[in-house]
């Protein structure tokens, strides 16, 4: 690792600056970054910002996660992707679901204005635009992600580098299968094929626990990898991605490609397989 500590960089404590102690509602997020939270992003591509959302914002966010679920699922609306449960064979249950921002005007609000903006236009070195709204359910018996880097996903057609914000939704723990980050310096390029999966041995994984309204963001060529979730309860994250808006937006054109080459489970062809890569 370089002078950044393992500790600054995955998360320390929230950092408030000097005066603000009694604003006890607000999150983190409702200041600027610090100057070492921006260096701390730039020389490793990851920074963990725990209390980003308030207690408020936080129950709002795990109210929209509970409708974003809830929402009928239909041709050609939010893209639903299910799997097959670790722990009981035979149900399916929800993997993810992508493109909610368009039909969910406050989840569109926080990820496309507001705090997350602010953060990530200090952050990338300009202002940002939304690239791909996800929710990663992680559901008891959810799977793991193999060892990936996010740019390796063919999204170097679309941008250079992506900044995501995993916002926390119910606590990550490692037994339910938080993210984990290669503790490695930072890596500017690809270090493997593209839509294929790294060998995880030598990126030294560090697990990163979260709990609801913590924010890790990290750019598109930090490694990364999650275990399944074999325990009971469910562990759902929001996965934004972001890309500097001087390159163009690029979320329309990325989700019309994804939903032909990949599309969600109701709008499969019969006989049709899909094989999911990373
Ligand atoms: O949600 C997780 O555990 C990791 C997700 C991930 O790596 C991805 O969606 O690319």
């Amino acid at each position: 690792m370089n002078a950044v500590s393992r500790r600054d960089r995955l998360g320390g404590p929230p950092v408030r600056p000097a005066g603000t102690e009694a604003a006890v509602d607000a999150g983190v997020g409702s200041r600027l970054p610090t100057a070492d939270e921006v260096a701390t992003m730039r020389s490793t591509g990851t920074l963990v910002v725990r209390g980003f959302f308030s207690a408020a914002e936080t129950a709002a966010l795990i109210a929209w996660t509970g409708e974003v679920a809830a929402a009928p699922e239909v041709a050609g609306g939010q893209m639903v992707y299910h799997e097959d449960s670790l722990l009981e064979p035979g149900r399916r249950v929800v993997q993810r679901i992508e493109d909610f921002c368009p039909h969910h005007p406050g989840m569109d609000e926080v990820s496309r204005r507001g705090a997350l903006s602010r953060w990530l236009a200090a952050l990338m070195g300009g202002e940002t635009v939304l690239f791909k709204d996800k929710i990663n359910f992680k559901y008891p018996g959810g799977a793991g992600f193999a060892a990936h880097q996010d740019q390796a996903a063919g999204w170097t057609a679309y941008a250079p580098v992506f900044v995501t914000a995993l916002v926390t939704i119910d606590p990550a723990t490692i037994s339910n299968g938080c993210l984990e980050i290669a503790a490695a310096p930072r890596v500017r390029g690809l270090i493997g094929a593209e839509w294929t999966p790294l060998p995880e041995e030598a990126l030294g994984l560090v697990a990163v626990p979260t709990e609801p309204g913590d924010v890790i963001f990290f750019d598109s060529f930090v490694a990364h990898a999650s275990k399944a979730n074999l325990t009971a309860s469910q562990r759902r994250v929001l996965y934004l991605t972001y890309n500097l808006a001087a390159e163009g937006d690029h979320r329309r054109r990325y989700f019309e490609e994804k939903r032909a080459a990949f599309p969600p489970d109701i709008e499969r062809r019969p006989g049709e397989s899909y094989v999911f890569r990373v």
